[in-house]
């Protein structure tokens, strides 16, 4: 981070020799930006220190608030202020009032990013007997490299079978409990049944099985994340699919019986298939090797999550939860009127999921190019490595969403803690505001952060 930040600093210094911006000491030039801004089509270029203007235009006063939400009853239209007209085709109403932020775009959107949202509406579900299961992947996403996704839900009792896969895996439970199941490479065992909001995690190859307890009569619902964008939940090893694929000699061989022992064993694979509710306290047979050292499931939802002005976050990673060395999370909750403060996260990219309430983010892609997503509950969100972004609650109820990180460690980079911690006329100069603005910076990452307090 230290080394990162320096060579931010480095880059802020070259820049300033090389633009050479006038220092700013406000006032005035301020006022006058909101009449000029549009009409000024070439820098100002200044070389007077007493009465500075920057050498390009003025960024433009507009705020920009989102032109609808939820609650607004109208017909949205591609229009914003003086820009647009309605539309005359067909239109997908419902659609469009969900995405204020793509119909009638903030006038500093630029460019075009690749989409970088997925409602798990949108995904074709499978539908099996005791649950269902749908996903995203780079199929759907091809933004989304690092990361996919799979929501699974289990009836009470019902089972996703014995199998494994390539990748890790991840969970977040967010309905009911799952008794989880898992042996590892080196004979040893685990069981346990993890709760809302608790998490899982099976490294790459080791085997596992998932079933819902009646701890709810629903059963259970989950969010599965695998660090590849590329994971396909149609390509994992089933117990059943492979044993079904062995000549049955080979079968009696190996388990040394007879083939009569395997009569009754399924013709085709399960993958998810009803059962019989496991008692809580279920226990798996004594390993001669023991049990995992390092525990497969982690009591996130016991975790206090940290306080800030405008909401909490808590943090699990492979420092808390060591044995997931390939995903980390946090957990993040905004106030309305609040947001997660700009920032973003060094070397890692976000894969996003909204589990209550509604958001705009803005993604930054650097050479002037930004788009703004708006995002529901049971939607993806998806940010590149390093691109800057901010989650604004546009609701009026608590916004709740898991930033998941491709990493052993939750790490970001916040820009109100970097320009408080710069030398102020170094700031000053890049963005022309006033001593006591920059002195008002946070030295501590806000991380979520309310409105200005009224004092
Ligand atoms: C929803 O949008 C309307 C304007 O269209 C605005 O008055 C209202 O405050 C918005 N609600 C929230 C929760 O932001
Ligand atoms: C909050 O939004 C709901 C609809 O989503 C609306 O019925 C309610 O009036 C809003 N409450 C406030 C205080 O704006
Ligand atoms: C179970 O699901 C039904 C139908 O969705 C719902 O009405 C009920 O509240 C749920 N019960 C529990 C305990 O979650
Ligand atoms: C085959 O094995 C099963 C279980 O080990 C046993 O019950 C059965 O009697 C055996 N059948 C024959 C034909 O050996
Ligand atoms: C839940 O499952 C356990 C174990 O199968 C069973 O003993 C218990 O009666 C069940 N409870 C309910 C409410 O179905
Ligand atoms: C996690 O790792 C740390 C440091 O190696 C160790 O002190 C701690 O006991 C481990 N925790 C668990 C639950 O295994
Ligand atoms: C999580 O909490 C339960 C009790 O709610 C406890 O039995 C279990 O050992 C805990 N799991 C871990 C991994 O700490
Ligand atoms: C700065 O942010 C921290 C949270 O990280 C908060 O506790 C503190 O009150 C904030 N300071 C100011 C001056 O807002
Ligand atoms: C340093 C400086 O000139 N600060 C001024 C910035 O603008 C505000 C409002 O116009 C003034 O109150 C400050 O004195």
């Amino acid at each position: 981070m230290n080394s990162f930040l320096a060579s931010v600093l480095c880059a802020v210094f070259l820049s300033t020799y090389v633009v050479s911006v006038p220092v700013s000491n406000n006032g005035t030039v301020a006022a006058s930006s909101s009449t000029t801004s549009l009409s000024t089509g070439t820098a100002t270029g200044s070389s007077s220190a007493s009465s500075p203007s920057p050498s390009v235009p003025y960024a433009s006063d507009d705020p920009n608030y989102p032109l609808w939400n939820a609650t607004t009853d109208i017909d949205p239209e591609p229009i914003r202020g003086t820009l647009g007209a309605t539309i005359l085709g067909p239109q997908n109403i419902d659609i469009d009032r969900q995405n204020p932020d793509l119909v009638a775009p903030p006038t500093t959107d630029a460019g075009t990013l690749q989409n970088a949202k997925w409602p798990f509406s949108l995904s074709k579900a499978q539908l099996n007997t005791g649950g269902w299961v749908r996903q995203q992947n780079v199929d759907q996403m091809p933004i989304a490299t690092a990361m996919a996704g799979v929501d699974m839900r289990l009836e009470s009792g019902a089972i996703r079978e014995l199998h494994w896969h390539q990748t890790a895996e991840w969970a977040y439970v967010i309905s009911g409990s799952t008794q989880i199941t898992s042996v590892n490479q080196n004979g040893q065992n685990y069981v346990a049944t993890v709760h809302p909001g608790d998490l899982w995690y099976f490294p790459p190859g080791i085997p596992h099985s998932l079933q819902a307890t009646n701890d709810s009569v629903n059963g259970t619902e989950f969010l599965l994340v695998f660090p590849s964008g590329t994971f396909n939940d149609d390509d994992t090893f089933l117990l059943t699919d492979w044993m079904a694929h062995i000549p049955k000699e080979v079968i009696a061989k190996n388990f040394q019986t007879n083939i009569s022992a395997f009569d009754d064993i399924p013709g085709h694979y399960l993958y998810i298939f009803p059962g019989t509710p496991p008692p809580d306290n279920v226990q798996p047979p004594v390993s001669p090797q023991g049990t995992i050292p390092e525990p497969f499931s982690y009591n996130f939802s016991a975790v206090t999550p940290t306080q800030y002005s405008g909401g909490t976050a808590k943090i699990a990673d492979s420092t808390v939860f060591n044995v997931s060395t390939q995903i980390a999370v946090a957990e993040i909750t905004v106030n309305p009127g609040a947001m997660r403060e700009l920032h973003w996260h060094p070397t890692q990219a976000e894969w996003g999921f909204y589990l209550e309430g509604t958001a705009r983010v803005t993604i930054f892609a650097a050479s002037g190019n930004a788009q703004t997503f708006d995002y529901q509950a049971g939607d993806i969100s998806y940010v590149p490595t390093s691109y800057g972004h901010y989650v604004e609650n546009t609701g009026n109820t608590t916004l709740r969403f898991l930033e998941i990180f491709n990493s052993d460690r939750f790490e970001d980079v916040s820009l109100a803690q970097w320009l408080a911690l710069t030398p102020p006329a170094l700031v000053e100069a890049h963005l022309q505001l006033s001593p006591q603005t920059i002195a008002g910076f946070n030295k501590t990452k806000g991380v979520v952060v309310g409105p200005k307090a009224s004092s």
